[in-house]
């Protein structure tokens, strides 16, 4: 029975599809992140860890996630806000390594965790506690309250001291690596609040006209790009600053 669902992945349902690369990708990424912590510089190391455990975390909850939509066809809500609880923070924790060297304070790290708690557990009520066949008032409430925490964070990467201790970084290849960051969090990001609308009572769920949630879709896609694609970023920060320093 098992069996036969991961032989009918490829053509008969695209979220099982994403569930099952998201997983191998997100695994291949942390082996990558890992390994390449021996090309780089002493103090980019842990920055390349961070990047590693974000995809690693999330590697672990694709498995299980997988095996939870495989066996019941239903959207595995806890552990997907498990894992962001763990990830997204971790994310916060890049930002902070890489304007550190800039004079960047643990205050600043706080404040970016305690908004992403907030658009998280905002999020996980909106979409966790939805009345059964989906309540569009509900919803549309818990996902405003979210977006609060999210501009922060936007706002912060944007405009406020992320982006300030960035630009005062003397580096400009932190300064770049930033803004691409930034650039993640305002278009890869977005991505979610899409995603979170579609499930049932949610407004592009209505305004599509769709039976089913595709919730799962959008957060895989979603969380392939952000996850992988920060840590990229990151990585190609540190092996540039590695190689610049050499050359000096
Ligand atoms: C690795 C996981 C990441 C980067 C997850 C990010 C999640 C979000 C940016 C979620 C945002 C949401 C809103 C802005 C409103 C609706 C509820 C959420 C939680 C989907």
């Amino acid at each position: 029975m098992f069996l036969l669902d991961v032989l009918a992945i490829p053509k008969d349902d695209p979220i099982a599809f994403t569930f099952f690369t998201g997983y191998m990708a997100m695994m291949a990424a942390s082996v990558f992140f890992f390994f390449e912590r021996g090309s780089v510089d002493e103090k980019w190391k842990i920055s390349l860890l961070v990047s590693g455990l974000i995809t690693g975390i999330a590697a672990v909850h694709y498995f299980y996630m997988r095996d939870y939509y495989m066996a019941t066809g239903e959207n595995p809500t806890a552990l997907r806000y498990i894992d962001w609880t763990l990830t997204v923070p971790l994310m916060c924790v890049e930002f902070y390594l890489l304007t550190k060297a800039a004079g960047a304070k643990m205050s600043l790290l706080w404040k970016l965790i305690l908004a992403s708690v907030l658009m998280l557990v905002a999020g996980y009520i909106g979409e966790a506690f939805n009345p059964d066949g989906g309540s569009t008032s509900h919803s549309v409430m818990w996902g405003v309250i979210s977006t609060i925490g999210y501009i922060y964070i936007l706002y912060t990467a944007w405009f406020g001291e992320v982006a300030q201790l960035a630009s005062n970084s003397g580096n400009p290849v932190v300064e770049r690596g930033v803004r691409t960051l930034a650039w993640f969090v305002l278009v890869g990001w977005a991505i979610y609040p899409i995603g979170y609308m579609c499930m049932p009572g949610g407004w592009l769920n209505i305004g599509l006209g769709w039976e089913s949630s595709n919730v799962d879709l959008f957060y895989n896609i979603a969380d392939a790009i952000n996850k992988i694609g920060f840590g990229l970023v990151v990585y190609n920060i540190a092996i540039t600053s590695t190689a610049t320093a050499k050359a000096q």
